[in-house]
């Protein structure tokens, strides 16, 4: 063990040593200089022409501070992210280069969003000063129809939080804290909270419905799977809508290809031959948008039904581990008719989930199903692997629970070379086991006072009808309850999720766009606090400019497998932005609030408390902290602290911006096996469900749902298959004979390139890089008369938008590929969204368990008529002061 922790401390101090090499330039302190200036400078560097090394205005670009610079969005990666600073301004950006790359120790390298950071901060378009809206009234609102269209009057930061003071206080007085819905903002919160409360918000945003699986019933939580080491011990990898080139930036793809090019077959079921299949030479399954289950109920009667010709299932496997797949292994209590084999089979419902049966659910063909139940059999070592995509669909409820079951018929649990998981984000292709404990800021937790909990996609008809469905939380289901709610002021705060980049959901993410923009123009106040002229800025009454992570104090990342990712400031606030944190704490004062009470210690002291306390699990699983802090240290950083010994010095480990460790396929974490102990001795490591074991048949699962009262689907213990309303099966007005209805095609958003979500919309090379268009397949393209390049209308019940044509073949005819986050652009006069937003069309639609449904929408679409789109590169930033 000793030689493994010497081995990762040689490892750092040789990228220190070359990493002093290569910054040989002096370490002046950039946080004294101002960088107001800097975002022209930085622009006038950006876009010369000059060679790599010189600046269009002769700067060389090779001096300077290399200083670590966070990405910090929530983009499905972490990466290493280097500015190169001379005299004060950003002239450069890098990536990890602190070692060679190597399959054991890959660099945590950016990807093109990372490296255009520097555009996004230094953006014209950046918020500098509080502003409110020209005809904003206090306590009225004024005319509340021009929000999204006002201009905007420049103003103090003292008469901003007042203004934002008097409006809280007033509905707090006249309403109580329920009257103040909070979607977002971890640090508001916190004031909020000392102040009497909120409204806030919950949704299966990424997830959808693998929320069913993570905390209840089957027992997998958070799906265990196997290190990437083991992968190469498997015959296949089956992938269900995965994506990792666009949306697993990083190691994930390089990894798969690793794989490939040792043999690994891979099979890939999806409506589109993504670039990763392509690149991973992959067998394409097409199928419809949300049909996964109906395609694995058709496996699963296959693999019945050719199992004594050819051996597929795993009945040992399946009576140890599992309980209710056949009715021999129903839990005591349970109709034993209600077993899962014999809803495949059809015996009591007259249905046989045959492979014809499925393809006219989900369009594959019969013989790829039948292929793919062999490809499933337990002679083959399998990885089922699904990202999150096919859970984001409405009617889905029961599609994770059908993955794990035909991967336990295959016994593809447990064993080297076999596992059954969602391989999703910065974790895909390296199964999300810890190698690290988190750093904490030491902030305590200051917990809401009010437990009002809006479902994301109840949030608009909420407020608009005065009532909503009280569920409690996601995944923390609460019977159904009715309860009147009366919400006056939107607070859009920020971030969510106990670290920066993760999910909210906000008026551009949160589905029903346009029913969201009544919303905003109804309520008395809203205010937004933002760094750039994001849709809850432009919809709101008061704007306060908060600095991005580069202007921060810094902050640690842990969501790579293998590394820690570490930044400090890069530079001192642009403008007159302030912190969020500082925000929350100076509105804090102006409620007659004391700031301590919310934020007993300082950034800085939050920031150095997260390195202190990260540790990386050695071979044994022991904590062992990573940063050696000395006291000099601590006394050099002002902060409260212990001296450590750890495995990086903490300044060498914020210099090079990443921690991280060596691996080989002979250490004890390639070793890491999902499920192995359960597998091993089920009776010791029983499964934290009722039987103990993988619950197939699981009434925990129907009590839930039955507890929603949402009306859209059943509440079954069984997995069953459910039509998807609003997909294939909606799509038609009458299913006997086949005759579409009103919006005959389903449109689903693939996570895009060009953007984290709607973050980096702005920059301009992510635009020029990706144009946004929308994906229709060459088919429907043919019958409608569409041609590459030309602009599309797309619509429904609940809005109208527009984007560029992209036809292709790799799309399945009847389904639409509208990215996800473009930046709502509504003119006012048509009502049509020039944007391509991905909401107008998502409507407020749900099932039985509340889930959203993003990738489950239906339309029409055509060409359009009026005015074609201008490239999105082409449209002017909107720049207000
Ligand atoms: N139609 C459709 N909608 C979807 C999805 C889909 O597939 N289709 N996907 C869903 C999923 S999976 C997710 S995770 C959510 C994500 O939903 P969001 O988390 O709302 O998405 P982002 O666009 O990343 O929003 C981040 C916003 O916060 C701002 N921001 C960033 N850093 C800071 C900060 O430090 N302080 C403050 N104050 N603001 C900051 C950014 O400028 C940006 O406007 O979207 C969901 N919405
Ligand atoms: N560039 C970029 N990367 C991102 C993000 C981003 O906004 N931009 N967002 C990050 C976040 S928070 C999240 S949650 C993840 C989301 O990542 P994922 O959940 O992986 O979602 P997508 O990348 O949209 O889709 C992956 C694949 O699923 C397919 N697919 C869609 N619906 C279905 C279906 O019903 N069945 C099947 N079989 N396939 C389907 C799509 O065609 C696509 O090929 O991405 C992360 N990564
Ligand atoms: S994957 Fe995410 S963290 Fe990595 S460089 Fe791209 S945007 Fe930044
Ligand atoms: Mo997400």
């Amino acid at each position: 063990m000793t030689n493994y922790l010497e081995k990762v401390r040689e490892t750092s101090a040789m990228s220190r040593r070359n990493f002093i090499k290569a910054s040989a330039a002096a370490t002046a302190a950039l946080t004294a200089t101002g960088l107001t200036g800097c975002a022209n400078q930085v622009k006038t560097a950006d876009t010369g022409e000059a060679g790599p090394n010189v600046g269009s205005d002769g700067r060389n670009l090779v001096d300077g501070t290399w200083v670590s610079a966070a990405c910090w969005h929530n983009c499905g990666g972490r990466c290493v992210n280097k500015v190169l600073v001379q005299d004060g301004v950003v002239v450069r950006q890098k990536t990890d280069d602190t070692h060679e790359d190597s399959y054991d120790h890959p660099q945590m390298r950016g990807c093109g969003r990372g490296r255009s950071q520097r555009q996004q901060v230094f953006s014209a378009d950046r918020l500098k000063y509080p502003m409110k809206r020209k005809h904003w009234e206090p306590l009225t609102g004024g005319d509340k129809s021009l929000r999204g269209i006002d201009e905007w009057e420049r103003i103090s930061w003292d008469e901003a939080l007042t203004y934002v003071a008097d409006e809280i206080k007033h509905v707090m007085d006249a309403y109580g804290p329920r009257a103040i819905y909070c979607p977002g903002g971890d640090d508001i919160f916190r004031t909020l909270a000392l102040n009497g409360g909120y409204t806030y918000s919950h949704s299966t945003s990424s997830v959808g419905n693998w929320a069913w699986l993570h905390n209840y019933g089957y027992g997998f939580i958070g799906l265990e799977g196997n290190d990437r080491y083991d992968l190469f011990n498997s015959d296949y990898v089956v992938m269900f809508g995965s994506n990792p080139a666009w949306s697993s930036a990083g190691n994930p793809s390089w990894f798969y290809k690793h794989l490939k090019d040792a043999g690994v077959k891979f099979i890939a079921i999806d409506p589109f031959f993504n670039d990763s299949y392509d690149l991973l030479d992959a067998e394409w399954i097409p199928v419809y948008p949300g049909s996964d289950a109906a395609l694995l109920l058709g496996v699963a009667h296959t693999m019945l039904a050719e199992d004594g010709e050819k051996g597929l299932i795993d009945w040992d496997f399946l009576h140890t581990y599992a309980s209710g797949f056949d009715a021999e292994s129903m839990p005591e209590g349970a109709d034993p008719k209600e077993n899962f084999m014999d809803y495949v089979l059809g015996t009591y419902d007259g249905v046989p989930k045959t492979a014809e049966w499925a393809t006219e659910h989900c369009g594959a063909a019969p013989e790829a199903i039948r292929k793919l139940a062999e490809v499933m059999g337990k002679a083959n070592n399998v990885n089922l692997f699904s990202a999150f995509a096919p859970g984001r669909i409405i009617n889905a409820e029961y599609f994770p629970a059908i993955f794990a079951t035909v991967g336990l018929m295959g016994g593809h649990i447990g064993k080297p070379g076999n596992s059954v998981t969602t391989s999703s984000n910065s974790w895909a292709a390296n199964s999300r086991t810890d190698m690290f404990v988190a750093g904490q800021t030491g902030l305590e937790p200051l917990p809401n006072p009010i437990d009002d909990m809006i479902n994301d996609v109840d949030a608009w008809d909420a407020i608009l009808e005065g009532k909503y469905l009280h569920t409690g939380m996601t995944y923390l289901f609460q019977p159904g309850e009715v309860r009147d709610i009366d919400i006056h002021i939107i607070y859009h705060g920020g971030l969510n999720g106990g670290s920066v980049g993760t999910e909210v959901c906000s008026l551009q993410t949160k589905p029903n766009l346009n029913k969201g923009i009544e919303v905003h123009r109804k309520v008395d106040f809203v205010v937004t606090q933002a760094y750039t002229y994001n849709t809850d800025a432009r919809y709101s009454d008061i704007v306060l400019p908060v600095t991005t992570e580069w202007e921060r104090e810094g902050r640690l990342f842990n969501y790579q497998k293998e590394a820690m990712i570490a930044y400090g400031k890069v530079c001192e606030p642009l403008f007159e932005a302030k912190s969020d944190q500082q925000v929350a704490r100076e509105l804090a004062e102006k409620l007659g609030l004391n700031p301590d009470d919310a934020f007993p210690i300082s950034e800085k002291q939050q920031y150095f408390n997260q390195l202190a306390t990260a540790a990386l699990l050695d071979e044994t699983g022991t904590p062992q902290p990573v940063a050696t802090i000395t006291q000099e240290d601590i006394d050099a950083w002002g902060v409260e602290g212990t001296p450590q010994e750890g495995l990086i010095p903490l300044q060498q480990w914020i210099d090079q911006g990443v921690f991280s460790v060596p691996r080989s396929k002979d250490d004890a974490y390639a070793a890491c096996i999902g499920y192995a102990a359960f597998i091993e001795d089920p009776v010791a490591n029983p499964r934290p469900t009722a039987s103990g074991k993988f619950e197939i048949y699981s009434p925990t699962v129907r009590d839930m749902f039955a507890s929603t009262t949402r009306e859209n689907g059943v509440a079954s213990a069984t997995p069953v298959w459910q039509p998807i309303l609003d997909g294939y099966e909606g799509s038609f007005a009458n299913w006997e004979t086949k005759e579409k209805g009103p919006y005959p095609y389903i449109v689903y958003n693939p996570h895009y390139l060009r953007r984290s979500h709607s973050t980096f919309d702005n920059v301009g090379w992510l635009r020029n890089a990706w144009a946004h268009p929308v994906y229709i397949s060459a088919q429907d393209a043919r019958e409608k008369g569409i041609a590459d390049g030309d602009t599309v209308i797309l619509w429904n019940d609940n809005g109208k938008t527009l984007r560029p044509a992209c036809v292709t073949e790799r799309l399945m005819p009847g389904v639409v590929g509208l990215p996800h986050g473009g930046w709502v652009d509504i003119d006012e006069e048509t009502g049509i969204d020039r944007g391509g937003a991905d909401n107008i069309l998502c409507g407020s639609h749900t099932s039985v368990s509340g889930v959203i449904g993003w990738n489950s929408c239906l339309i029409d679409f055509a060409k359009y008529d009026g005015e074609p789109l201008m490239a999105d590169i082409e449209k002017p930033q909107t720049v207000i002061f």
